[in-house]
């Protein structure tokens, strides 16, 4: 990939971030999710790649835009994968709350696991701790591990996860063991990124979230020589197993056969994400414990993203000024 594609997409997910922030605090995670993903499209299709989004919105017949399988693209330049979540966070966008990012992840063809939208068990640390995870141990081994890897004591250990009830009883074991346990509502991504940053606050993520979200950080964990495992869990066994719930989960394990996959598998980074010539861009909507979210004053709108190019394993933060206007009112010369 060349190297000023990174550039590119982080214009790709600024103007994501941009639209939905129009939609922030308003209560419509539907049209906030539908103004980032047309956002999203339109920078995309300037860009001279020959990209194929392989982690998107959805099949074709449900999701107008961004839908697997679709090409994005002038079609001219690198043949690339893309995983994207326009808004991951449209409850957090409707409702003001943190950490909701625009982001994406680019790879060379067949780079990402071709995971179907379902539940994801993920286990992630930094490079420090990379060769003390293994997901078919216990939870409490692998934090031990990891703080035996890291040097500390487990009451100074730190693991990220999300507020939801399947996590209650998790949360309260691991206390119970002197872990320090950040559990932030929604949205882990941002903490995914986080635990294998250097200097920050989380040594270890572990959460049962979404999927789509768990291949693109385990792009991010690559490009930052972290390590993740994971497994793929159907819907009946987070949810209740209602006759819905059993029939959503049939169905997962079905579309999970179509590509191959096993759940409930360990799944190791390298089947996740296949190398780590990938590029990472977030762009923070609302304000975050990654990144800062968008602010508007006036004419002036300011992002911050997050651009890592995993092949020189670059980070950077980019702020971002835009005079608005100067923009077209599709932000299509972002
Ligand atoms: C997960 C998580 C996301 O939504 O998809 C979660 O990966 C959905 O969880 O980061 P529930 O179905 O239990 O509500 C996010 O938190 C936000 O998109
Ligand atoms: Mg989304
Ligand atoms: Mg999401």
């Amino acid at each position: 990939m060349r190297r000023e594609l990174a550039i590119e997409f982080s214009r790709v997910t600024e103007a994501a971030a941009l639209a939905g922030y129009k939609w922030l605090g308003r209560g419509d995670k539907n049209t906030a999710d539908g103004a980032a993903v047309e956002a999203m499209r339109l920078i995309f299709n300037q860009i001279d790649i020959d990209g194929k989004i392989v982690i998107g919105e959805g099949e074709i017949d449900d999701a107008p835009m961004l839908y697997i399988g679709e090409n994005v693209g002038t079609g001219k330049g690198d043949k690339v994968d893309i995983a994207v979540d326009p808004i991951e966070g449209t409850r957090m966008t409707a409702m003001g709350q943190s950490n909701a990012l625009a982001v994406l992840a680019v790879g060379e063809q067949g780079s990402f696991l071709q995971a179907p939208d379902m539940y994801m068990e993920k286990l992630i640390v930094g490079p420090n701790a990379k060769d003390a995870i293994d997901l078919e141990r216990s939870l409490e081994q692998n934090l031990k591990a990891v703080a035996f890897a890291l040097g500390k004591s487990l009451s100074d250990l730190t693991v990220a996860t999300l507020a939801k009830p399947r996590h209650d009883r998790m949360i309260k074991d691991i206390q119970g063991m002197g872990v320090r346990v950040f559990a932030i509502p929604d949205g882990d991504v941002a903490i995914s990124v986080l635990a294998c940053m250097p200097d920050n606050q989380v040594d270890v993520l572990y959460c049962i979230g979404g999927a789509p979200e768990g291949v693109i950080s385990a792009a991010v964990v690559r490009a930052l020589d972290g390590n993740m495992q994971a497994r793929l869990i159907p819907r009946p066994m987070v949810k209740e197993p209602t006759e819905e719930n059993i029939k959503i989960g049939e169905e997962e394990v079905r579309r999970c056969e179509a590509v191959g996959i096993e759940v409930n598998k360990v799944l190791k980074l390298e089947d996740l994400v296949k190398n780590d010539n990938v590029i990472f861009s977030a762009t923070g909507i609302t304000k975050g414990d990654l990144v800062e979210g968008v602010s508007v004053d006036g004419r002036l709108a300011t992002t911050e993203t997050l651009l890592v190019r995993g092949k020189s394993r670059t980070v950077r933060r980019i702020r971002s000024t835009h005079y608005l206007d100067r923009k077209d009112p599709n932000l299509k010369d972002i």
